[in-house]
């Protein structure tokens, strides 16, 4: 937040706000028009401030990762920080300990202003960017997500694990290994926000998503045991909910407001039972409103990125890879040197098969490497002159998906199709002919060489 105050992207509101509506208002009016984040001092009926906009847009984003905000250099500074992971320290207590409310005494009301995050909202969500920190039982290995969570009853709230994340595969191993105890859950609120763009993040374990921050950071991650089990959670959390979670036990969760702009239908959850408590004096809550917006999720979105890039590139011929956050992550950007017979339809496949991307991304457009996918009438340009739709567009069928694709009716989400189209220029079907492809008409050289004795035309300096 001080970060955030010096650079004056902060907005305070003090007048008092209904959380039923006028948080889901302010949070939506500026994601729109790129404004602020923002903290609510007076939420109606409640004593806890909330925060939102921590990171939302690609400026904040870099802001607290300290990284440069340029897309493509983020992404190469992510890539080498993330190399060498830095293991947390264990410390014997900190601000998150301040006040310890085990049993009976834990409360979800007393740290949450229940806010409705959007107008039909099955209830208020607590979990929009708690930290969900889960132990792997067979290897010990930590793991963080985030996971929404909507409230129930001050002692319980659902939880969303969606196939193939890895808080859901911990699940799945703890009901068969321990069949019938409960899985402990804990959840951290309000971090240094490069653990919770580390939970968000898809990164392959081990290490956990704690090492993973610790790179981002360049620092050990200072943590802390829980009070009823043995999770260890980020020292200066502002709240730490834990709690425990019954594989098989499903209720009905939303409609929840999900990032690709729709209501979500009801669909079954896990029950997130709580145990403790715990958070620093005076505590501020963090939460955030997620339906669709330009700037898309780039809490997931920008690893997302960074990990297509991570893959593909052991793919030789692969440039670059960009991911359309505005196109909430259905669409893949990828930028290659095409090198022999099926190197697009490689790539493309790629995607689609691989482990950790198979489930988040969904179609692909790929084009030479003249193209900058990260400027979008070069993209439109490439599609529209390269494409041949029966040749050059693929189609896979019952592709995995985490379940909130509207393109789908409701029994059918989950399960989706997904394009790929080859936008390069088919170089191959003209020398079948015997013939080479026509030239680019942008004559470069002779560009340059106007460029380099400017002044002669007597024209604007600006206009060069
Ligand atoms: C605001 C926000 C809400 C999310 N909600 C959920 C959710 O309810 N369920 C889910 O499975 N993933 C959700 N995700 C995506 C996961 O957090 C993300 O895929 C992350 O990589 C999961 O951690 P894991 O890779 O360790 O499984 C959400 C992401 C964000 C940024
Ligand atoms: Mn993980």
């Amino acid at each position: 937040m001080a970060a955030l105050e010096k650079k004056g992207l902060l907005g305070r509101v003090k007048a008092e706000v209904d959380p039923s509506w006028e948080i889901n208002g302010v949070t939506k009016k500026l994601m729109d028009d790129g404004g602020v984040a923002v903290l609510f001092e007076k939420v109606k009926g409640h004593k806890v401030p909330v925060l939102c906009g921590l990171v939302e847009t690609l400026e904040r984003f870099a802001l607290a990762l300290e990284m440069p905000s340029d897309d493509r250099k983020m992404m190469e500074e992510w890539l080498r920080r993330t190399e060498h992971p830095i293991p947390p320290r264990l410390v014997k207590t900190g601000p998150c300990k301040e006040n310890i409310m085990v049993g009976d005494k834990a409360d979800i009301d007393a740290i949450f202003p229940p806010v409705l995050w959007h107008k039909a909202d099955g209830a208020p969500f607590v979990g929009t960017l708690g930290i969900q920190v889960t132990k792997d039982p067979e290897t010990g290995v930590q793991n963080c997500g985030l996971y929404r969570m909507m409230y129930r009853t001050k002692k319980e709230t659902g939880l969303l694990l969606c196939y193939g994340q890895h808080g859901e595969q911990h699940l799945q191993k703890w009901a068969r290994m321990y069949p019938g105890k409960p899985m402990p859950v804990a959840v951290a609120i309000g971090t240094d926000p490069v653990y919770l763009i580390a939970a968000a993040s898809k990164f392959s374990h081990p290490p956990g998503e704690e090492e993973y921050a610790g790179a981002l950071r360049g620092q050990p991650l200072e943590v802390v045991k829980c009070e009823t089990c043995d999770l260890k959670v980020p020292a200066s959390a502002e709240i730490v909910l834990e709690g425990e979670v019954y594989p098989g036990e499903l209720e009905p969760d939303g409609p929840f407001g999900e990032y690709p702009g729709y209501q979500t239908g009801q669909r079954l959850a896990n029950l997130f039972h709580l145990r403790a408590v715990t958070h620093r004096d005076n505590p501020i809550f963090l939460g955030k409103r997620c339906g669709w917006s330009p700037e898309g999720n780039l809490l997931w979105g920008k690893s997302m990125e960074c990990l297509a890039y991570t893959k593909l590139r052991k793919i030789p011929g692969v440039m670059d890879v960009h991911l359309v956050h505005a196109a909430c992550s259905f669409k893949l950007l990828v930028s290659i040197r095409k090198s022999w017979p099926g190197h697009v339809n490689q790539v493309i496949h790629a995607v689609w098969g691989d482990d950790e991307l198979a489930h988040l991304l969904k179609n692909v457009v790929v084009v030479d490497e003249n193209v900058d996918i990260r400027n979008n009438a070069q993209v439109e340009w490439a599609v529209a002159v390269h494409v041949q739709p029966d040749r050059d567009i693929l189609i896979a069928r019952n592709c995995p998906e985490i379940g909130l694709d509207p393109s789908q009716p409701y029994s059918k989400q989950g399960l989706t199709a997904k394009w790929g189209i080859d936008a390069t220029m088919p170089v191959e079907a003209y020398r079948a002919e015997g013939t080479e492809p026509p030239l680019l008409c942008d004559d470069p050289d002779i560009k340059a060489k106007v460029e380099a004795q400017w002044q002669k035309y007597g024209l604007n300096e600006k206009t060069r």
